[in-house]
């Protein structure tokens, strides 16, 4: 039994690529291991954020994390910001980051391309997020394949605390899908699938309706050819809506373009329209009894009492360790 922990941040409201890369995981790794997952709202202000929508995406992301299938009877659901430990185990991670570290990170590098004003935070991130999985000693982390270089920072931290002050922290890894790790933009395949890009045409989110889900694939860019084949090299668009076919429907790549052959984008996106809004209807409606039924409020307080008593030991420890009187 491994220790999981993993998060997505409130920055808007869940995609489908959140779903497929990330939630989807969580579901399948509670029935055998001890879990952590958490809303990091704190991670989603290093972007400016409004306060009403910030709250709405905090509440909805839980809402769907539960409507997605995670069990709070086993997994641990909770707001980062509502175990303390997480700000305070990532300052003392921000002092052992190297700027070099943090100057190297792609994210960093994505998110803070053509702005003239970016918030530190934004740059101190990947520290953070190290103090969020190492706080559980967690071994195995589900994450889309956008997460890794954070990871390997991540293990790096690890590694550099063990050997300068005992060892502490077990070394953790990415556990991320084989097809849907990194489900591209509808607009533009060369781009992740992001739920704060400003184009709504470029991502589905888990609550779209289902007409707005049909509209939304129907208009997905898709190159010049009319072959169903999986060529990620030269046909990255159909490409990427065949593994989103792929994942919604747990049908292989080889069926799919078995089952399209000779016949041409029209009926595949049709098709895929509809195995999308089957997967998101169910979720969807208990999503809606979710946030109807007033319990999100005590599933947080029940998840961040599990979540700190396992967070504040291991504080407790690094601190004890650094040399701080506890
Ligand atoms: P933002 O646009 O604010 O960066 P995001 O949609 O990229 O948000 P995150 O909250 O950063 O989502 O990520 C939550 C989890 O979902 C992470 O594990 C991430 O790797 C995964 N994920 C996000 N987008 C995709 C995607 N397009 N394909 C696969 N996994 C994804
Ligand atoms: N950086 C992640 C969100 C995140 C996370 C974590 C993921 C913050 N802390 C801990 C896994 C484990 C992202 O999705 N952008």
């Amino acid at each position: 039994m491994a220790n999981v922990l993993s998060g997505i941040q409130s920055s808007g409201q869940l995609t489908i690529g959140n779903y497929i890369g990330a939630l989807r995981n969580y579901t399948k790794l509670q029935h055998e291991h001890d879990c952590y997952f958490m809303v990091v709202d704190l991670h989603s202000v290093t972007l400016p954020q409004d306060p009403a929508t910030l709250r709405e995406n905090i509440e909805s992301a839980v809402a769907l994390f539960i409507a997605a299938g995670i069990d709070t009877s086993k997994a641990a659901v909770f707001l980062q910001s509502h175990v303390p430990a997480h700000a305070e185990l990532g300052w003392l991670m921000t002092t052992l980051t190297y700027m070099g570290e943090l100057e190297r990170m792609t994210q960093f590098k994505d998110k803070s391309a053509g702005k003239d004003s970016i918030g530190a935070g934004l740059f101190t991130y990947p520290s953070l997020m190290a103090a969020d999985i190492l706080l559980y000693k967690a071994t195995m982390v589900p994450v889309g394949d956008d997460q890794k270089q954070h990871l390997e920072l991540t293990r790096d931290l690890a590694n550099r605390f063990n050997n300068r002050f005992g060892e502490t922290f077990p070394i953790p890894q990415p556990y991320t899908p084989e097809v849907g790790a990194r489900i591209m933009s509808l607009d533009d395949a060369s781009k992740k699938m992001s739920k704060s890009s400003t184009n709504p045409a470029s991502f589905i989110l888990m609550l779209d309706e289902p007409a707005v889900i049909r509209k939304k694939i129907s208009r997905a860019v898709t190159d010049s050819g009319r072959e169903v084949k999986y060529d990620p090299q030269n046909k990255p668009e159909v490409s990427n809506l065949m593994s989103i076919y792929s994942e919604c429907s747990n049908m292989s790549i080889a069926d799919i373009e078995a089952k399209y052959e000779g016949q041409g984008y029209g009926p595949f996106k049709k098709d895929l329209a509809e195995v999308v809004v089957a997967l998101l209807e169910p979720i969807q409606q208990r999503y809606r009894e979710i946030r109807e039924s007033g319990e999100i409020a005590k599933i947080l307080r029940e998840g961040a009492e599990k979540a700190s008593a396992t967070a504040n030991a291991t504080l407790r420890e690094v601190k004890e360790k650094m040399g701080f009187i506890v």
